[in-house]
């Protein structure tokens, strides 16, 4: 990880929680705070002893996207194609990509590339007065960070053209109902809830959890033929996993599994 607080990592119970740290400017991403978050993310792949990521914000906002006190048109023309290729879809990638689950922990507004991040995660819980914004309409964008692929996924053309359109906050609640996250709660418990349900994912069967996140998301595009030729292979492989056989020792033997992530 660079030496920058930008964000926070802490590795505790097999868990990585990873903090957006720009407070002041509720989170919204500089270049520091990509390269720093990249680095986490590079970590989780990396590190056998990281078996789940937690992925939060500091203060009030979860995250308001990019930055925009870097993009001040009286210093020229910026060319957006190279910042996006540069740091978001890197970024959105090593979270997809990642054979691991990533929860993700939205303590308050999510705009912009913030909430679309968010919706990259595999579990998203949002505190009950957070709200999500495609922010881009209102400054002559498009939504980015997978925007336009995951919303029409997750909530379907009218409501995804809607939201990006208007630029309307969506308040968590109404986001859960919509099957955009999966659930909204007090503020006061978010993270504890959050940090619990990383935990039980972190003391799971990582190999099989991770090759069930690559299934689901592999459905988007595969047809069923295809789906079901993957099923057989993640099946074959998963079976072979020292985590199949604690599980079904451990049932026949009426006791807890103990899962060691192999
Ligand atoms: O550029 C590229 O590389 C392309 C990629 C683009 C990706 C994107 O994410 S584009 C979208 C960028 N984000 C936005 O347009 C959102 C801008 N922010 C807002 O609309 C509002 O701040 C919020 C709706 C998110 C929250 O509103 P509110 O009233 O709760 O807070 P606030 O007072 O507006 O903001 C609090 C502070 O954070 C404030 O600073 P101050 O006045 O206290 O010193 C505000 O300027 C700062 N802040 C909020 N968002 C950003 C920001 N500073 C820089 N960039 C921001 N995006």
């Amino acid at each position: 990880m660079p030496a920058t607080d930008t964000v926070l990592s802490v590795l505790a119970d097999g868990v990585l929680t990873l903090t957006l740290n720009r407070p002041d400017k509720l989170n919204s991403f500089n270049e520091e705070m990509h390269l720093a978050l990249r680095a986490g993310f590079e970590q989780a792949h990396a590190d056998d002893a990281v078996r789940a990521v937690l992925l939060t914000g500091a203060g009030r906002g979860f995250s308001a996207g990019q930055d925009l006190s870097d993009r001040d048109p009286r210093k020229g023309v910026p060319d957006l194609g190279h910042t996006i290729e540069t740091f978001y879809n890197p970024l959105l990638r090593l979270i997809r990509s990642l054979d691991k689950p990533v929860v993700c922990a939205v303590n308050g507004v999510a705009a912009g590339a913030g909430a679309n991040i968010a919706f990259a995660c595999d579990i998203v819980l949002a505190a009950r007065s957070a709200r999500f914004i495609q922010a881009f309409a209102k400054i002559g964008l498009v939504p980015d960070s997978g925007g336009t692929w995951s919303l029409p996924r997750l909530i379907g053309e009218a409501r995804a053209k809607a939201l990006a359109l208007t630029a309307e906050p969506l308040p968590a609640e109404t986001a859960a109902d919509w099957g955009l996250i999966w659930r909204a709660v007090d503020d006061e418990t978010l993270l504890a809830e959050a940090m619990d349900l990383a935990k039980k994912l972190a003391a799971g069967p990582t190999r099989g959890l991770g090759m069930t996140k690559r299934a689901i998301q592999a459905a988007a595009t595969n047809s069923l033929d295809e789906q079901l030729d993957l099923e057989r292979d993640l099946q074959r492989e998963a079976g072979r996993s020292a985590d199949y056989a604690e599980g079904v020792a451990a049932f026949l033997e009426k006791r807890k599994p103990e899962f060691t992530g192999r």
